[in-house]
This record gives structure tokens, sequence and C-alpha cells, in this order.
């Protein structure tokens, strides 16, 4: 755990207590602060009763009475669509609202640190998709070369149930737009923005706020490098507001679409070749077609940026090559779960959004298609362009007939739930086609979280026999 800095013998109030919430109350008594803690759940109060901590409730008038500062978990609303009416509260009173990741950067560095022979560094990872994969791969990369690695975030871990830093020691983050929206202290080493495409607008008031969250990472604390995805226009807008020139170096940029030969440092694939360039010369290149946890171009965009971190921790390229080779992808993410005669089961249920279900839909050939959950803003119209290798569409959740209206030609069927999506894919399957869980939409209608909805669908397919 690192102990919060800087709130000895003060209050702090801590909203929500899931996992971010209760890593937060944990480090603020190891670092002499009072959390007063309250969740909106009466369960995830009782949670925090079982952990030795008193809920105090912030919803009352008084509340805030000699609050330092209210630190809030980022599946709660702080501003869109409507707040939550505790940060309301703390906003209107002017009572600094902040969250973990704030408090991280706050505290980690420590006295210890003048021992050390290499300073500790942190590198973090933003983007629409590709942020979890990106972060696991670049923590592979750093403990196959030996170096002490954690990481956390957004990834599952709570930033402040680190382990405190040694000598050396790489961190690496995930933070999604909620956590870089609301962070007062934003201080990476390293940033990297893998893409950006739209997901959580109801969250930031629409696109504009969604990427203006993730910006902050860059822009906050003045990262000494910064890995920056530029297929999307935004992505170009931001690598261009960071660099004085085209040949500035402090930007790395990445691509699986374009040649960026003429850039200071840059990280391309094409045709599943890496390429590393700097200032006008080809420094190194990989052969990524061989790398199994790696499959289909969005994985290339991955790898370059894991790459692109990693040197900038002046790790060897070939040192790399090794690690992207060895490393075994992620659970949920176009992972093979199963095979039954000819026909192929694939869960991709972390594909949550339009571009990550499109990736998908491009990496197999004759796909029957298991969709649908709670769709977001603008449902899959934008999916139209990749329906061509869907064989038949089965549609779950509370979007399934909002999934059927836009499916155009495609066939379909309502399914309802995960049983009868699988029962019927299944049934109908032929030999060669694959059997794809890619919702398109969050989980949250009929499952708490993605992984329970993948586990649900591995488990019907191992029972399938
Ligand atoms: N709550 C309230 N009032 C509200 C809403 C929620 O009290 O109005 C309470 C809930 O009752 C619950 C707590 O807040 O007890 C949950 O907080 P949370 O949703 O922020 O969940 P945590 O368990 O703290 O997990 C968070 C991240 N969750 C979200 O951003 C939604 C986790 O990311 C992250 O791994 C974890 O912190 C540790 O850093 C998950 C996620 O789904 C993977 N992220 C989204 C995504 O990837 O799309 C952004
Ligand atoms: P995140 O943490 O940003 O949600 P993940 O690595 O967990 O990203 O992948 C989320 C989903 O997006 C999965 O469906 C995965 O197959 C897909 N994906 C992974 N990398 C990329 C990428 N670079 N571009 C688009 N989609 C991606």
């Amino acid at each position: 755990m690192i102990p919060v800095q800087g709130y000895a013998g003060r209050k702090v109030a801590v909203l929500g207590l899931g996992r971010s919430g209760l890593a937060t109350a944990h480090a603020l008594v190891a670092g002499g602060a009072e959390p007063l803690v309250w969740d909106d759940s009466p369960e995830a109060r009782a949670r925090a009763e079982g952990e030795g901590f008193t809920p105090f409730d912030l919803t009352r008038n008084s509340a805030f009475d000699d609050v330092a500062v209210l630190i809030v978990s980022p599946g709660i609303p702080h501003l869109y669509p409507t707040p939550n009416k505790v940060i309301a509260r703390a906003l209107e009173l002017g009572v600094p609202v902040d969250n973990d990741i704030g408090l991280f950067f706050r505290s980690f560095a420590t006295k210890d640190w003048d021992a050390f022979d290499q300073m500790p560094k942190v590198i973090c990872v933003t983007g629409s998709n590709g942020k979890s994969t990106t972060t696991a791969l670049i923590h592979h990369i750093v403990e196959e070369a030996g170096r002490p690695v954690q990481m956390a975030g957004n990834i599952g871990r709570g930033v402040l149930d680190l382990d405190p830093a040694q000598d050396g020691e790489v961190i690496v983050l995930e933070l999604s737009s909620y956590q870089t929206e609301l962070a007062r202290a934003l201080t990476p080493d390293v940033a990297v923005f893998t893409n950006l495409s739209p997901d959580h607008l109801d969250r930031h008031g629409g696109m504009g706020g969604y990427f203006a969250a993730k910006r902050r990472l860059f822009t906050q604390g003045g990262p000494d490098r910064c890995v920056i995805g530029v297929d999307e226009m935004e992505g170009r807008f931001l690598a261009n507001q960071l660099s004085v020139a085209p040949e500035d170096d402090r930007v790395i940029r990445i691509s699986v679409e374009g040649k960026l030969e003429g850039f200071g440092w840059s990280v391309s694939a094409r045709k599943g070749f890496l390429s590393e360039w700097r200032r006008g010369r080809q420094v190194a290149s990989v052969d990524l077609r061989g790398m199994t946890g790696l499959p289909g171009s969005h994985n290339h965009q991955n790898a370059c940026a894991a790459y692109a971190a990693a040197r900038t921790l002046g790790l060897n390229p070939r040192q790399i090559e090794a690690a992207l080779a060895s490393f075994a992808g992620l659970p949920h993410r176009s992972q093979l779960v199963g095979e039954r005669g000819d026909v192929r089961f694939v869960n991709d249920s972390k594909a949550t959004n339009v571009d990550s279900a499109a990736k998908a839909l491009q990496a197999f050939g004759r796909i029957r298609w298991i969709a649908g959950g709670m769709g977001k803003d603008g449902g899959i119209a934008a999916l139209q362009p990749h329906l061509g290798s869907v064989v038949k569409a089965y549609l779950i959740g509370h979007s399934a007939r909002d999934f059927a209206l836009q499916l155009g030609g495609t066939p379909h069927e309502i399914c309802e739930t995960m049983e009868r999506a699988v029962e019927r894919a299944a049934a109908e399957a032929e030999p060669g086609d694959v059997v794809l869980l890619a919702p398109a939409a969050a989980s949250f209608d009929q499952y708490p979280n993605f992984e329970k909805r993948g586990e649900h669908f591995t488990a019907l397919v191992a029972a399938l026999g």
C-alpha cells in the first residue's frame, strides 16, 4: 500500500467503497489521515464495515465540516449526466474534489528515494481501446527485462494498493477518462495515448469532453515522453500540440495506417512488420506476424505503443521483440475459449463499444455474432461496413431490439439471454464458422461486469461438450 501524504491529522471524505475507494481508505489511514467513508449502496457499506471502517453519512448537511478534500471513485458521475449529490454539495461548498490517482501522484515519491541509484518511473496508458492490453504488455516487457515492475489502475487494482516503489522500479498505470478527468495531480514520466473513438460520452457531455478528459494526462504534468497514436485526427492534434516541430523527439508517434518516417521518433506497423524510425533513419524492425498473443492490426497498434514506451526506458529492440513474442494476451480480448468440430468460440466480452467490436469483426471470416447488452449512444449504426463477415447475429440484453433495427439485411435473431444465444449459434454453426461474443455494449443490464459476461459465455461453451 502507498500511504497517502499531505493529509495527516485531517479529515478526508471518501465517496464510493469499491476497489479504488477501499484501497484509498486504507492508504489514508496509513498516512495518518481520518477517512470519512460513504457509499450509496448498503452492501458496499457493509463490506467496508467488514474491513474495519465505520460509514459516515456524507449526504448529511454538515458532512463536510472540517473536511480537507473529497475523494471519489471513477464510476460515480461528478458532472454529467447528473452529478452525484454528495459531489454536487462539495462543489457548492468549494471542497476540493480529487481521486485516488491524484493522491497517488502526491504520495508516490518518498524520502527513501534519496538512497536509490535509479529513480522509479511511472508510465500511464490511456485511450479508448487497447489500454489494458498495452498496459499488460509494457508490464510484461519490463518484467522480462528483469526490472522491478507493478501495474494498477483501470486494469483492476486500485493505484494506492500498489507497494511503495523499489530502486529502479517501473509502475505502469492504465487510466480511464473518468480517472484522468478528476485527478488534481497527473505527473507521469511517460504518457501513452493508444487511440480515440466514442465511448462513455454520457459522462463527458460528448466527444469534446471525452477527449479533453484524456488530454489532461499529457498537458497537466508535462511527461518527459509522450507516445501518441496518430491514426485519428485527435491523436494528430495532440501530438502536434505537444511537440515544437516534426523532428521533436519528445513525442513518439505510433501508427498502423501510415508512414511516419519524417518525424523525430516514430514506431509504426504495416503488414505485420513493426519499424522504429529516429531522426530519419530506421533503427529497428520486428516481425509481429507469428506472435499468437497479439493477433490483428489493433494488437499491432498496442505492440507499437508498448514497444515505444519500453524504448523510452532504454530497453533494446531485441529484448523487446523477445518479450512481445512471449506475451500470452489477456482474457476476454479475442480469446479462443473452445473448439467444437471445426467451429471456434471466441470471447471478446471486452468489446464494450463499437470500435472494439469492429476490430473483432474484422479479425475473422464467417462469424456467428453474439451482441447486445447496454448499448452506447449511437447504437451499432457505425458497424454497418463491418457486417459483411457476419453470417447471423444473435442478440441479447437491453439493446437487442435496437440493435436488430440497425442490422439492415444481416440475418438476426433476438435471443434475450446468453444461454439462448450460445445454444442457437452452436446449433446453427457450420464448419469454419466462428461464434464470436463481441457485444458492442456494456454488460451492466445482465452482469456485474464484462468479466462475468465473458466467464458465463466461456462456461456455456464448455457445457456444450
Ligand atoms: N457508487 C455510489 N454512488 C453512485 C455510484 C456508485 O456510491 O452514484 C458506489 C457503488 O455503490 C460502488 C462504488 O461506488 O460501491 C463503485 O465505484 P466504481 O464504479 O468506481 O468501482 P471500483 O470498484 O472502485 O473500480 C474502479 C474502476 N471502475 C470504474 O471506473 C467504473 C475500475 O475500472 C478500476 O479497475 C478500479 O477502480 C481500480 O482502479 C473498471 C471499469 O469498468 C475495470 N472501468 C471502465 C472501463 O474500463 O470502461 C472505465
Ligand atoms: P481497454 O482497456 O482500452 O478497454 P483492452 O486491451 O481491454 O482495451 O481491449 C478492449 C477491447 O478492444 C477488446 O475487445 C479488444 O479486442 C479490443 N482492442 C484491443 N486493442 C485495441 C486497439 N488498439 N484498437 C481497437 N480495439 C482494440
